[in-house]
């Protein structure tokens, strides 16, 4: 069996209990991932969408199982509860077989670069983001159920998975907008605190970018795009698209940032125009 061997692992919106999460391809990810820390950044379990509608898999129920297996096998496992499943913030300083529930967490990277983890839902409280995301939820809706259906259509073909929302959401000019403030907002707060960088999740965009020396890092989602941040043992921390094969989406060691050209990233299908990691790899 293939591993895939790193120091740290960032995942968030999972949004388990839900049709649209991704979780074969979570299950595939997590059976291969060998890391020091594991943390999980909010929306794992969509308690919000569990409340109003009961849905479940048999694979929502592998992933939990698979995340207490890396936490048994010497992982540390910290969970760091977002907004659709805020009730277990209620529980930060609990520990549940190796997994520890937080607020947010500080992360220090094997090359000394200090990092504050947070879901991110607390720099999405702007009207501008609420009008957005009320008119984006019935679209969101709408574009899950196209992307579920584009994907069951492009797995008949044989052909790898591709996120539909992403080509969406980067030609809707008030989205990209609106996430390029998010991103300034989160990255301002960071340099305010001091750190290095900030690691979240939340909007559903991963992202690996640098603005006026701070750390932007979204792990992105289990919903759509599939994506995951990982730091290897040097400290650099790299986005990955984890499906059928694994994509590099950009990376920042202490030496470079080649940031995630979201844009150019929807203009092309995952793979065919991102460098492949072991590429990446050899050229960093
Ligand atoms: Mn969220």
């Amino acid at each position: 069996m293939n591993t895939f061997l790193c120091r740290s692992a960032f995942i968030s919106d999972v949004h388990l209990g839900t049709p649209d999460c991704k979780a074969a391809y979570l299950l595939d990810f997590l059976r291969q991932l060998r890391c020091e820390k594991l943390y999980l950044v909010g929306d794992i379990i969509d308690m919000e969408a569990l409340a109003k509608r009961h849905w479940w898999h048999a694979a929502h129920s592998a992933v939990i199982a698979e995340i207490f297996a890396l936490a048994r096998r010497g992982v540390e496992v910290i969970y760091i509860p977002g907004n659709h499943d805020a009730p277990m913030r209620r529980l930060h300083g609990q520990n549940f077989g190796g997994v520890r529930i937080a607020l947010d967490a500080v992360h220090v990277g094997a090359d000394g670069r200090r990092y504050r983890v947070s879901h991110g839902d607390e720099f999405d409280s702007e009207q501008v983001g609420r009008r957005w995301m009320l008119f984006g939820e019935a679209m969101h809706r709408m574009i899950c159920w196209s992307n579920r259906r584009l994907h069951a259509m492009r797995q008949r073909l044989e052909l790898p998975y591709l996120p539909l929302s992403i080509i969406i959401k980067s030609h809707v000019g008030k989205a990209l907008a609106y996430i390029r403030a998010y991103e300034e907002r989160v990255a301002a707060d960071a340099r305010g605190r001091g750190f290095d960088g900030h690691i979240c999740g939340h909007i559903h965009f991963g992202h690996v970018r640098e603005l006026d020396g701070v750390l932007y890092l979204n792990d992105g989602d289990w919903v759509e795009h599939c994506t995951v941040l990982v730091e290897d043992h040097t400290g650099a921390m790299e986005l990955i698209h984890w499906s059928e094969q694994s994509t590099a989406l950009g990376r920042a060691s202490r030496e470079l940032v080649w940031p995630s050209p979201a844009a150019a990233l929807a203009l092309a299908p995952l793979g065919v125009s991102r460098r492949h990691l072991g590429e990446l790899r050899r050229a960093a």
